[in-house]
């Protein structure tokens, strides 16, 4: 498993090379999530949606989102909410799995001499998103490696323990693979997770009442009109016509695809996306990238306008970030 780059993240997956990390010494301000609102408690219960034909991806914003085509999905369940930290933990005491990023870092994951490896870069930890408090378009000023954070202390060691309700983050692909494994699931297909989230409708943004993102100035001014700062509960926003929860915004969701930009005009039936030695992520060049969709609570429309079901980025499977998360789908019925 590759660590040495990181990030994909609020817009912009990028190579943080140890250079370019530098010196972590100094102490991060790790976000808290503002206190939530009151949101409706909703069942874990996957929906079952039928198979059908839609027009996947978009023409018309960012071009990796190309071109349009009629796709058709077979039937699945799919999860009605992202993972949640309560779901994630019954994992955990179930099987005593750790997750990547509890466990030390090791140095062959990263390029160049290990005596140049600042040694933050080494303990466990994960990307924590820390804005600054002036403009900026570099990615480098707001994401952070934060020592101790991980999906128990979402914020770093100093912040806020996990919130039950609130979708699990700071997981590497190898961990969603292992709780999908005991779920009895498996991560959704690019073309399952668009079909789902579009629920009959073409792709588009989406208003601050209707899913978590940013309003505001991204990074320094969060406004805040859609209730949350940070990561909201899960089932805080309504439904799609699915009956599913934040499949945009809140946090990005993992999905099996390798990414490259843009898709195959002509992969149209059940698509599974490019094959492992096709992917092609532009920002984090060196790995196989999975595919990320939906946007999360910093898409924002001065910098990331993906709050939407055709958003497509590439995610580095080893480093988890404190703005991704993931569900599952099923291909029978599941058990209680
Ligand atoms: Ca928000
Ligand atoms: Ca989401």
């Amino acid at each position: 498993m590759i660590r040495s780059t990181l990030l994909l993240l609020g817009a912009s997956a990028l190579v943080a090379t140890v250079a370019a990390c530098g010196d972590t010494a100094a102490p991060a301000k790790p976000q808290q999530a503002a206190a939530p609102r009151e949101c409706p408690a909703i069942g874990d219960v996957p929906v079952k949606l039928a198979g059908g034909t839609f027009a996947m991806g978009e023409d018309d914003v960012y071009a990796e989102e190309g071109p349009v085509r009629e796709t058709r999905v077979a039937g699945f369940w799919i999860d009605p909410h992202e993972v949640t930290n309560r779901q994630f933990a019954a994992f955990v005491k179930a099987t005593g799995y750790v997750t990547v990023a509890e466990k030390p870092v090791d140095p062959k994951q990263f390029q160049g001499p290990a005596d140049r490896i600042p040694p933050d870069m080494l303990k466990p930890g994960s990307a924590v998103f820390t804005p600054p408090d002036f403009p900026s378009n570099r990615y480098t000023d707001w994401w952070k490696y934060v020592p101790g954070a991980s999906w128990k202390k979402p914020y770093g060691p100093r912040g806020a323990d996990a919130a039950a309700n609130e979708p699990v983050v700071h997981l590497a692909w190898d961990d969603m693979l292992a709780y999908a494994r005991w779920a009895g699931g498996r991560l959704p297909t690019e073309a399952e997770w668009e079909y789902a989230a579009s629920a009959g409708e073409r792709s588009r943004n989406v208003q601050p009442a209707e899913a978590n993102s940013w309003q505001g100035a991204f990074p320094n001014y969060n406004a805040e009109s859609d209730g949350f700062k940070g990561i909201a509960p899960v089932g805080c926003y309504k439904p799609n016509a699915n009956g599913l929860y934040d499949m945009v915004g809140n946090v990005w969701e993992v999905t099996s695809d390798y990414f490259r930009p843009g898709h195959d005009p002509d992969d149209r039936d059940n698509p599974k996306g490019p094959g492992a030695g096709q992917a092609y992520d532009p920002f984090s060049p060196d790995v196989p990238s999975r595919t990320v969709k939906g946007g999360s609570y910093l898409c924002a429309p001065n910098y990331c306008q993906r709050y939407r079901p055709a958003s497509r980025q590439g995610r580095d499977p080893g480093l988890g970030t404190s703005n991704v998360g993931f569900r599952l789908v099923y291909d029978r019925a599941p058990t209680a």
